[in-house]
């Protein structure tokens, strides 16, 4: 069974664990984020793509979600000694050399496709590990500031999220999105998989940027195989990270049914909604013209993680037979 995700950080990359313990035999792609991804020190840095990586390939900081287990810092103190910034985003020493594999081979005209195919070599990851695309697609955000004029600003996810912690956000733009294409392989994934999964991952920054790439959307509504997702939304609030900000800047109320509404059901064919907090959403989101079920969404371990994907996956088998569709996710 081929299965395709598009996942975005460390929410997505720990589904990704119980996906994998949930359908040990398929053969799983990874359309992984780059709207996280900066230039700091010179070295390309791509969070979301490196948070999967490390995860899946046994090297992520289990506590922080992001960055190298057993880390160093030596590097970051020599900078501060050097009173070389900025303070708020911390480089360890492990994860530099990441980097500058990562930017001497975007430096020798390699695609970050490439790239990432190199790097994933080293951590023997069980999926396929695909960028959106190669271009260079940054997410800013649009956020109040006095002294800027017209009162607003547009500042990079990353000062956002680490330096600023997420305050109220206007407008979230892809800088660049409109050049954009996507990366080798990532249509021809969505093509052909039996399943297409959406974890919960941040419905705008994560899971939206990819779908806003040129041409993925579009293929993710037109594939044969059913797409589910899983709400990242439990109880009216992100279980993680910023996605209540976010959802507020494109106008989306922070429910689990309003982000399906969102998705809206010519992608979506399926949603998981948590069983404790948002049972009552079931009925919103079929009015939708969404399947949707209400199991546990907590990913509180292993087992619960592989629980929500197994229940994902059955919810697309259900879908699949009951559409006919001719690629049963068997
Ligand atoms: N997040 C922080 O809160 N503080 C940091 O100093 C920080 C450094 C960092 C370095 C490399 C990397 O790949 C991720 C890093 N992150 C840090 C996390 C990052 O902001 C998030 O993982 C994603 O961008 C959100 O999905």
């Amino acid at each position: 069974m081929h299965i395709t995700a598009l996942a975005g950080g460390v929410g997505g990359a720990r589904f990704l664990r119980g996906l994998l313990a949930a359908a040990p035999d398929a053969d799983v792609t990874v359309i992984g984020n780059v709207g996280d991804d900066m230039t700091m020190h010179g070295l390309r840095i791509c969070p979301d793509l490196d948070t999967v990586m490390y995860t899946l390939g046994g090297g992520i900081h289990e506590g922080q979600g992001w960055g190298r287990v057993d880390e160093t810092f030596g590097v970051a103190e020599e900078l501060k000694a050097y009173g070389v910034g900025p303070d708020w985003f911390t480089l360890g020493d492990k994860d530099i050399a990441t980097h500058l594999v990562r930017t001497q081979m975007l430096g020798a005209g390699y695609p970050l496709s490439a790239v990432t195919e190199a790097l994933c070599t080293r951590w023997e990851l069980p999926v396929r590990l695909l960028p959106s695309t190669d271009e260079r697609v940054e997410t800013h955000v649009v956020v109040d500031d006095p002294e800027a004029p017209g009162g607003r600003r547009a500042v990079h996810f990353q000062e956002y999220w680490v330096r600023m912690h997420a305050p109220d956000a206007r407008a979230i733009v892809s800088v660049g999105v409109e050049d954009a294409k996507p990366a080798p392989g990532v249509l021809e994934a969505i093509a052909e998989a039996d399943v297409i999964v959406l974890p919960p991952s941040n419905p705008v920054v994560s899971v939206g940027t990819i779908l806003n790439i040129p041409g993925i959307r579009q293929a993710v509504a037109g594939a044969t195989a059913p797409v589910v997702g899983l709400s990242p939304i439990v109880g009216g609030g992100p279980v993680r990270g910023m996605a209540d900000k976010v959802l507020a800047a494109v106008g989306v109320d922070v429910t689990a049914a309003a982000v399906a509404k969102h998705y809206g059901p010519e992608l979506l064919d399926g949603w998981l909604v948590d069983a404790d907090a948002d049972a009552s959403a079931v009925a919103e989101v079929e009015a939708a013209g969404i399947a949707c079920r209400a199991v546990p969404l907590m990913m509180s371990s292993a087992e619960a993680t592989r629980a929500m994907a197994r229940a994902a996956l059955d919810l697309a088998a259900e879908i699949a037979a009951s559409h006919g569709s001719a690629r049963p996710a068997s």
